[in-house]
């Protein structure tokens, strides 16, 4: 794009913003956008893609952290498949998922490799976590649960999780498998994840509440602090 491309701008007499900067390459040079995207834009995107087979499961998955809240989800577990279908709307994350388990033994493999898979995903999307707000956090209710998930990415593996439930079932799911879900999750991810249901009876209603906050404290964190300029959020240059 070069030469072409740096003229364009300079006609405009001014510093336009990245979406019209790709938008005049675009159409300065529109048989080349399905091969080359310009270098700055793609660096920015905090995507990522996870293919990952055991004897007992089979994921790939595809997350968009800059996205719409678009999902496709299939993991051969239906709750699940609720969970991670709100926890990319409410995170407004793209989440392209299909898993394969050994379900018939029981839930717990393919619940904790997907939190492996998607802890994984995290970690490639977030890479050098430049310009990054770091830490996020949400409250949320879901009728008469309230669930608090604090974050962050600290690349220091670390789950508290504060959940009790009277009944551990929701519907022929054991929603106490959702611990091993987070726990899988930070320690590939390399997070600090705070859970605690503050207030919760239904374990459908608890769960819900979890995955929402879990949800919005993500995208705030890995939102971009701009008064960074681009810089490491620590003070001391690396996380
Ligand atoms: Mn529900």
């Amino acid at each position: 794009m070069g030469e072409r491309y740096v003229r364009n701008v300079q006609a405009r007499g001014s510093i336009p913003l990245i979406s019209t900067i790709f938008l005049s390459w675009v159409s300065i040079t529109s048989s080349r956008t399905c091969r080359s995207t310009p270098g700055r834009n793609v660096a920015m995107q905090k995507k990522a893609h996870v293919k990952r087979k055991t004897k007992e499961t089979k994921i790939e998955l595809t997350v968009n952290l800059d996205g719409a809240g678009q999902s496709s989800i299939s993991t051969g577990i239906p709750f699940m498949d609720h969970m991670l279908t709100l926890f990319s709307a409410h995170g407004f994350l793209d989440l392209q998922l299909k898993a394969e388990g050994d379900t018939q033994i029981d839930d717990h493999h393919t619940v904790e490799d997907l939190g492996i898979c998607l802890g994984m995903a995290l970690h490639q999307a977030l890479g050098d976590k430049k310009g990054l707000r770091r830490y996020g956090e949400a409250t949320v209710p879901m009728d008469e649960a309230l669930a608090r998930v604090v974050i962050d990415l600290s690349n220091r593996p670390y789950l508290s999780y504060r959940v009790v439930l009277k009944k551990q079932t929701a519907g022929a799911f054991d929603v106490g498998l959702i611990e091993e879900f987070f726990r899988a999750l930070v320690n590939h991810a390399g997070i600090t994840l705070h859970v605690k249901l503050m207030a919760g009876s239904d374990p459908h209603h608890s769960a819900e509440a979890i995955f929402k906050a879990f949800a919005r404290a993500l995208d705030h964190a890995v939102g971009p602090e701009l008064r960074l300029k681009g810089e490491v959020p620590s003070t001391k240059g690396l996380l």
